[in-house]
């Protein structure tokens, strides 16, 4: 590759120093015109005596930026006497304290990263974490140098009337021309990545929320005027997080104000800024005639993570980015626990898991691998993956396991009390937590800083003679890029003991060890030879597990195992080895057989009337072809595609009357309703229609059709949807068309439109090629492009993956346009091209033509190189 320097830089760990100047304050000014915006930024900066002198030369970050002028203290600066580079901006020298006044002009218009300060549709809005803010000023732009800001906003009065940033509007007023401005004032101090601005012609909604020392905050959710009747779900769940924290965390907010803004276009799901949150708005907007029950759930979680950024993140930040597990990992363990408390904790459990295991055990196994606390980065925003924020909440929770729950509420305070405004480590929490709870930690960071998923194998020994089952635990984690040799990790067990009816063996209902070493065993004294070991309930170490259970023993365990978790696992591991067996078979030519005691087992499961509709539906679900992939050393794709679908109508033919009966068990839940028990009926009996469908005769065609056709709300709609598009029959078009008709006025269903085609079995390559041609089509939205491309490179294993690799050269096509426009987004779409080692040589080889095509590119970003070199690698 021909790829300059500075897109191959990295950063690293161990090369961490304080900064050589901090920021007191800092006064920003924004003057946002049609055609370009100006900024001016006063700080008022001092030397950091503990690593400068008066030698040191002030070094900011810039990308990307016009510099118009600079004082130093009262010396306006020519050209010649401040230095810029590409990504510097440097003084030679400066005194102890000094104020820095630098102008800028930046062209938000122009900016389609998405970073920085951008302007989507017809609002301004900022994005600055990871490393955004120095595309509007120079700055040190890391977390560690935390300031106080203040912003005046100035722009035109009718197309922006409102003008938004952080913490509390303190002044604001009439100018000349037509314009107006607000003036801002944030009393906390914060880092950069944290500041925000928004102007727009938006409209709110207001509430209010009073905390429990009796402050009154105000609580307002701005978006575009035809959405106002979509926000109420977002202001809900944003009451009841801030209700939740108050309870479980003794978490109470800090300003007066709260407020949270709805943009189209954004990178991410949302982003915390200090006071002024912005939100992608797919996670704020809706109503149940166009959102989904899923929608529903994610905006609860999504408006609770953000909110609860204000203490982990935002009053105790990062020293380096290094550390962002330390506020992602725990914020997403505290959303976890947020919508267990107020939904299903073992559906919350098993979809998590379900995630993790699809999404992020196979990044440890791939290019990317990189531990929880990573070492070293070239562009940081690549590091925002599951294995930083889902692995990084599975480490929370085993210390919460190992601490309990009264253990680890003492550790958390004293994490509060110890680092209220500090930027800190992962070792400063573990260590405030060891302190507050009492209890040693030791060994813990590992699981920070060593990457990979161990694999943890359970063989039983039974002795005769003493009536004692031993299990014998061994771990092991495999090799990987970044250590040749890994050393064992504290893993949390929890376990129970079925007998042979699968009660519960008395004395054995709640066990807990902790594995430590590489191999360790524990006892069941004086208990029947046939009893069965419940392993890793609830999941309760994100390890691989491999056990010796036979089929007869999963079923016992799937059908009556107290555990909500290891029921639905035992579910999961039968299908998986049905498929293995089937898809052996496929290959052998063989007649595919679906195994009897598989169809006995879902025969009692789908009688089974006390158990929860949304664990029925979940342990009903077979894996996708990309989670079977992960079954195999090499993955044989159309006999994959071709087990899975031979067993899903296998199922539904040999139990129609069975999934008939769930239809009727679950009948007319309110349309409109978000309570738990309609929102299970609706996923068991939207999942029984998925296995009619899978019939595939007109019959059961006309009855999907026809549900489609009369469906009162998104998620029956959509579920029926998916399920048309999947069968080749003249229903799929005209379904496809009446849901396009109905509903191409709002792009985030449109978004469920293109992805239902990108997801289906039967979308081809070039079909997905022509709906990229679609005028509703456009790169420059993330939304659309993670509906589109994005879920048919994730998604469509049979399609992406099709022999001849046009599924590789229209996805690389699309990275390669994308990177132009946004490289974040490029780069994330990149990833679907890291499980290359699981296909054949063919395919493999075809990848690696495409990878190496991209890497050719003389524009590359330095994002998407890090993604491609790795998997070249
Ligand atoms: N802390 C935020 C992470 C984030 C982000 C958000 C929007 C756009 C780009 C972004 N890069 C990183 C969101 C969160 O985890 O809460
Ligand atoms: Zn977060």
């Amino acid at each position: 590759m021909q790829i300059e320097n500075r897109v191959k830089k990295s950063t690293f760990l161990k090369d961490y120093t304080e900064p050589a100047y901090w920021v007191e304050k800092i006064e920003l000014k924004f003057d946002l015109y049609e055609e370009y915006t100006d900024v001016a930024s006063t700080m008022q900066m001092y030397r950091n005596r503990n690593v400068a002198d008066e030698s040191t030369p002030v070094v900011l970050d810039i990308r990307d930026l016009e510099i118009v002028s600079v004082i130093a203290g009262d010396m306006v600066l020519l050209p010649g006497e401040y230095e810029v580079t590409e990504d510097q901006f440097k003084l030679a020298a400066a005194p102890e304290h000094f104020t820095l006044e630098i102008k800028t002009r930046l062209y938000p218009q122009q900016n389609t990263s998405l970073e920085g300060l951008y302007k989507p549709g017809g609002m301004f809005c900022t994005q600055c974490e990871a490393e955004g803010f120095r595309k509007i000023t120079p700055f040190p732009d890391r977390p560690d140098v935390m300031a106080a800001y203040s912003c005046i906003i100035t722009a035109d009065e009718n197309r922006f009337p409102v003008l938004l940033s952080n913490g509390n509007r303190v002044d604001s007023g009439r100018l000349e021309g037509g314009r107006h401005y607000v003036k801002w004032e944030d009393p906390f101090k914060k880092p950069s990545y944290l500041f925000a601005l928004v102007a727009g012609d938006l409209v709110r909604i207001e509430d209010t929320f009073e905390t429990r020392s009796g402050r009154t905050v105000d609580l307002h959710i701005y978006v575009e005027k035809e959405n106002i009747h979509k926000c109420g779900h977002a202001m809900t769940s944003l009451k009841q997080a801030m209700q939740w924290d108050e309870e479980r965390f003794d978490r109470e907010y800090d300003l007066d104000l709260y407020q949270i803004v709805a943009v189209n276009d954004f990178n991410a799901g949302a982003m915390e800024n200090k006071g002024l949150n912005i939100f992608n708005s797919k996670f704020v907007l809706a109503d149940y005639k166009t959102a989904t029950d899923t929608d529903f759930l994610h905006i609860q979680t999504v408006i609770a993570h953000e909110y609860f950024h204000n203490w982990t993140g935002n009053r105790i930040t990062l020293k380096n980015w290094f550390q962002l597990s330390l506020k992602e990992g725990l914020t997403v363990f505290r959303d976890q626990e947020f919508t267990s408390d107020l939904n299903s904790r073992g559906v919350k459990r098993i979809h998590d898991v379900k995630a993790l295991r699809a999404n992020q055990f196979p990044i440890d196994d791939g290019p990317m691998v990189h531990p929880v606390r990573p070492e070293s980065y070239i562009e940081m925003n690549n590091f925002y993956t599951m294995t930083v924020y889902e692995k990084g909440a599975e480490i929370v929770r085993m210390v919460y396991t190992l601490l309990e729950r009264e253990g680890f509420k003492r550790g958390m305070n004293q994490y509060f009390e110890m680092f209220d405004g500090c930027a800190v480590t992962i070792e400063d929490f573990l260590s405030a937590l060891e302190k507050g709870a009492g209890t040693d930690l030791s060994g813990m960071m590992r699981w920070y800083t060593q990457s990979g998923t161990p694999v943890v194998t359970v063989t039983r020994d039974w002795d005769d003679a003493r009536r004692t089952l031993t299990l014998t635990f061994e771990q092991l984690t495999p090799p990987d890029r970044n250590e040749s040799v890994k050393e064992p990790c504290p893993v949390p067990v929890l376990y129970g003991l079925l007998d042979r009816n699968g009660n519960e063996v008395p004395g054995y209902g709640s066990g807990f060890f902790l594995l430590t070493s590489e191999r360790e065993e524990i006892e069941f004294k004086d208990v029947d030879p046939d009893c069965i070991p419940s392993v890793f309930r609830g999941f309760s170490a994100p390890v691989k597990v491999k056990t010796d259970l036979s089929e007869q023993e999963l079923s016992l365990i799937m059908a009556e195992d107290s555990d909500l978790f290891n029921r639905w696992d035992a579910a999961n591991r039968l299908y998986f080895r049905e498929i293995v067996r089937i898809v052996e078979m496929i290959q052998n030519n063989r007649e595919p057989e679906a195994s009897g005691f598989l169809l006995d087992a879902l025969d009692k499961l789908m009688q089974d009337r006390k158990a929860q509709k949304s664990f029925v539906a979940l342990a009903l679900t077979l894996p996708e072809e990309k989670e079977i992939a992960e079954q195999f050393e090499k993955v044989d794709v159309e006999a994959v595609h071709k087990a899975g679908k031979y067993l899903k109508k296998e199922i539904a033919a040999k139990l129609e009357h069975r999934l008939t009966d769930i239809i009727e068990w679950c009948m007319d839940p309110d349309p409109a309703s978000l309570d738990f028990e309609d929102i299970s009926r609706r996923r068991l009996k939207n999942t029984a229609l998925g296995y009619i469908g899978a019939l595939e005769t007109d019959a059961a065609v006309q009855e999907i059709y026809n549900r489609f056709a009369n469906c009162e709300n998104m998620t029956d709609e959509i579920a029926m949807l998916h399920v048309l598009a999947d069968i080749d029959h003249e229903a799929r078009d005209k379904a496809l068309i009446r849901f396009y008709e109905r509903w191409n006025h709002d792009p985030l269903v449109l978004d469920k439109w293109f992805t239902a085609q990108a997801v289906s079995s039967i979308t081809s390559p070039e079909a997905v090629e022509l709906l990229s041609r679609h005028p509703e089509f456009s790169l420059k939205n993330p939304n659309r492009v993670r509906a589109l491309p994005g879920a048919f490179a994730m998604q469509n294993q049979r399609n992406f993956h099709r022999e001849d690799g046009k599924g590789y050269a229209f996805i690389s096509n699309q990275i390669m346009e994308l990177d132009r426009l946004n490289p974040q987004i490029a780069a994330r779409l990149a990833s679907a091209f890291d499980r290359r080692k699981k296909y054949d040589d063919k395919r493999n080889a075809l990848m690696k033509k495409e990878l190496e095509k991209i890497s050719r590119s003389e524009t590359i970003s330095k994002n998407l190189y890090e993604v491609i070199s790795r998997s070249l690698e």
